[in-house]
């Protein structure tokens, strides 16, 4: 493999509407980030993904945008944003955006103006198909609910295509005006300096043509996205898009894929793939129902670390994933992971550990650094996100009463995630003077930043000590290189690996369960890099771990 400037960095995501706000409207800005740059050179990051911050009328938090170009009033302006980018790179800090290219606003001039002439320049940017007596193209049904296709407004005989929400029409990745614009946009925002990108939805970019209908999967009668997807490929767009944009840069891309096709990950990730490395959804998908979430049952420590352990076997020797145990678009990795009753400090570190110390570039979504967990919701009337509100009509759907469809949506609503971080205990956790858009999580008088900073053996300060280790010269190659090899896999809610490097083998023990566990160690203890909790017990060659307990070991 070829050694590449990012193989080594930290990054962590921001969710800017959520981060810090510093004018009292509520809403996270630009300059509240600026403002935390020393933060998180502090905690150790070198890359921050931002969340969309282009103008946008918001209807999917920014993932529906009008303007490649500005930012969004709500964040600040450009100059707030080349500011930001400078202060970042003096503290070694690169900022990544978000590229959202599948879709773009309905608000956005090009939408308008295929409205106004659906047969001109800008109809041919967009999916739009003439429809009689009501028969849709196809019955594909949009990621966040119902048809994917929505009447054009002022033309009730033509419909346009929206996998995702109907404000967000699919860009016409056809038609090779549509790329240009895109290469263009890109290579504006690389010349000012970004670091990179993370490139959002891109699987959904070639649409299998001609329309046709799937096998309905539910009874709205309609087809999951996928069934669609599976048929084509997108190569010949994205490496059109790395040749154009990123490779000329060197730019950090991050891709964010699901569903590819099996056997595809060197085309993405290889050395020549697409991009610099894309995220493992393994655990994120992993007990995902086709029926919606209310479905869902919770994950195993077993199924946690199957699904970890293929993820790394299938990267290996082709690439590097971006491991993360949590983003915006889901609940809280430590909520999400961990059985209920069983979420504690000790429990956080080892997720931490584990999410850290395998092969790959590890992504801290903000506040997993401080071990924030799901949000409490005791009515719908607290969630904004539009994917809970489809899903909570999903469950009704399916029957259940309104209390357990809310019960069974707020676990894995994507405004767990959303809400503003927390700061510290003053009013509205620190994040704003005035009213925060999204409430805030009630538990932040006792999880917050400030807290944790004081106090050494805090969450915080652990996710530090992950941040130091990785960057520790003696530990760094292999930690960053070093091949992931299971061991003890016939034990229980236990995940434990080697990494091996050229001269130097750690071994990373998590006892994934309440009651303690025991092993048996293969080779004597060196050093003791790490360790969540109580007491290293070893006794000749058996190890006795706490619940909980997660250890990383240099070995002889
Ligand atoms: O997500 C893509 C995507 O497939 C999501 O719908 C995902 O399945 C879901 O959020 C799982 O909880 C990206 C963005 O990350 C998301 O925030 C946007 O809503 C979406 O694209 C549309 O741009
Ligand atoms: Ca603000």
């Amino acid at each position: 493999m070829k050694k590449k400037w990012w193989h080594e960095k930290v990054a962590y995501q921001i969710y800017p509407k959520s981060f810090c706000d510093t004018n009292g409207d509520g809403v996270g800005d630009l300059r509240g980030i600026i403002s935390k740059l020393d933060y998180l050179k502090e905690l150790g990051v070198d890359l921050v993904w931002i969340s969309p911050i282009y103008c946008s009328p918001m209807a999917d938090q920014g993932y529906d945008i009008s303007d490649y170009y500005n930012i969004d009033p709500l964040f600040g302006n450009m100059e707030d944003m080349d500011e930001l980018m400078a202060e970042a790179k003096k503290r070694d800090i690169g900022i990544v955006m978000d590229l959202v290219v599948n879709h773009c606003s309905d608000e956005h001039e090009w939408f308008r103006k295929a409205c106004e002439d659906p047969n001109g320049k800008y109809g041919k940017y967009f999916y739009i198909e003439e429809v009689k007596d009501g028969k849709l193209p196809s019955n594909i049904r949009s990621y966040f609910g119902g048809s994917c296709w929505e009447a054009l407004p002022g033309h009730p005989d033509k419909y346009y295509l929206h996998l995702f929400h109907k404000k967000q029409p699919d860009l016409n990745w056809e038609n090779p005006e549509v790329r240009e614009e895109i290469f263009t946009m890109v290579n504006w925002w690389l010349e000012k300096g970004l670091a990179g990108f993370r490139i959002d939805a891109i699987i959904n970019v070639k649409k299998s043509l001609p329309w046709k209908n799937y096998p309905a999967d539910r009874d709205d009668g309609l087809s999951y996205v996928g069934n669609m997807l599976k048929e084509v490929s997108c190569h010949d767009f994205l490496t059109e898009l790395r040749d154009r944009t990123f490779a000329k840069y060197n730019a950090f891309s991050v891709g964010e894929v699901f569903d590819e096709h099996e056997d595809t990950l060197p085309d993405f990730i290889g050395d020549d793939g697409y991009f610099s490395t894309m995220f493992d959804m393994s655990t994120a998908v992993c007990g995902a129902s086709e029926k919606g979430w209310y479905d869902r049952p919770h994950i195993t420590a077993n199924e946690y670390r199957d699904a970890v352990f293929s993820s790394q076997k299938k990267a290996w020797n082709v690439g590097f994933l971006s491991n993360i145990i949590e983003n915006h678009d889901q609940p809280r990795g430590v909520s999400h992971y961990l059985p209920d009753g069983e979420v504690n400090d000790t429990s956080k570190k080892m997720l931490a550990t584990l999410h850290f110390m395998v092969r790959g570039i590890p992504f801290i979504y903000q506040g997993q650094e401080i071990g924030m967990e799901n949000v409490d919701f005791t009515s719908m009337d607290q969630i904004d996100d539009v994917m809970t509100h489809d899903e909570y009509q999903v469950a009704l759907r399916a029957g259940l009463s309104p209390e357990e469809a809310l019960e069974s949506v707020k676990k894995m609503s994507r405004d767990n995630a959303r809400v503003p971080f927390s700061w510290d205990a003053s009013e509205y956790a620190g994040f704003t003077t005035g009213k925060p858009w999204l409430m805030n999580n009630p538990d932040y008088t006792r999880i917050n930043l400030a807290s944790q900073r004081q106090d050494e053996h805090s969450v915080y300060q652990y996710y530090r000590q992950l941040i130091q280790l990785r960057k520790n010269p003696e530990y760094k190659d292999t930690i960053v290189w070093g091949k992931t090899v299971p061991v003890y896999t016939d034990q229980d809610n236990l995940t434990a690996f080697y990494r091996q490097g050229e001269d130097q083998t750690l071994l990373v023990i998590a006892n994934y369960q309440k009651e303690p566990q025991t092993i048996t160690l293969e080779a004597d203890v060196k050093n003791v890099l790490l360790n969540n909790c109580g007491e290293f017990q070893q006794k000749e060659k058996k190890l006795q771990l706490e619940g909980y307990q997660a250890v990383v070991l240099e070995m002889h």
